[in-house]
């Protein structure tokens, strides 16, 4: 498996951590997002982004790739086992830019947002899955944004960052 990777990337962090979840090794192809390679653009058209999972056949779009890697790989199972949880998780992803996405792409440019408000109603705890489809931004809005968590998004990221993934990941972030 090959992974088409960015370090300050939180989608691509997604799949960095679900690939630790299940002990699964990739060679990982660092890119530079500000200079993104002509091959890029032509393996992923026509935006180039990553990640992109090379697993025998070109997979883009994180949350694709980590369904996909929950189906070829399940245990240790990220999903929950009951079809209804399993939906409820999916769901919640699908849902990643209500949720969250939005208002931390939009404090970010600096833009009006309730970045505070949605973390503080965010849903953790649901499934290792939704876990870790959010994880990644939430370490970057406290690391990297200088955002006071609220108690209860703390507590759940602290109890979070004792996985070996994750861990792995806010060092990564720490690193940029
Ligand atoms: N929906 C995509 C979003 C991926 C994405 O936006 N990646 C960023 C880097 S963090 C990127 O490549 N952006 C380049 C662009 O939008 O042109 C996913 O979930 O994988």
């Amino acid at each position: 498996m090959k992974l088409v990777d960015a370090a300050r990337c939180p989608y691509c962090a997604r799949v960095r951590i679900t690939l630790a979840e299940k002990g699964l090794e990739a060679e990982t192809v660092e890119v530079d997002l500000s200079d993104r390679p002509q091959w890029l653009l032509e393996l992923n058209p026509p935006s180039g982004r990553v990640p992109v999972l090379d697993d025998g056949f070109t997979l883009p779009e994180s949350e694709v790739i980590m369904g996909y890697l929950e189906e070829r790989h399940p245990e240790p199972a990220l999903l929950p086992g009951d079809p209804a949880e399993r939906a409820r998780a999916r769901l919640l992803v699908h849902r990643f830019d209500e949720n969250l996405g939005g208002d931390y792409y939009a404090f970010r440019r600096g833009d009006p947002n309730d970045l505070t408000g949605k973390l503080a109603a965010l849903e953790v705890g649901q499934s290792l899955f939704a876990d870790v489809a959010y994880v990644p931004w939430v370490i970057r809005a406290r690391d990297m944004l200088g955002l006071e968590l609220p108690d209860r998004i703390a507590a759940w990221l602290a109890e979070l960052e004792q996985r070996p993934s994750i861990a792995a990941e806010v060092a990564v972030v720490r690193s940029l």
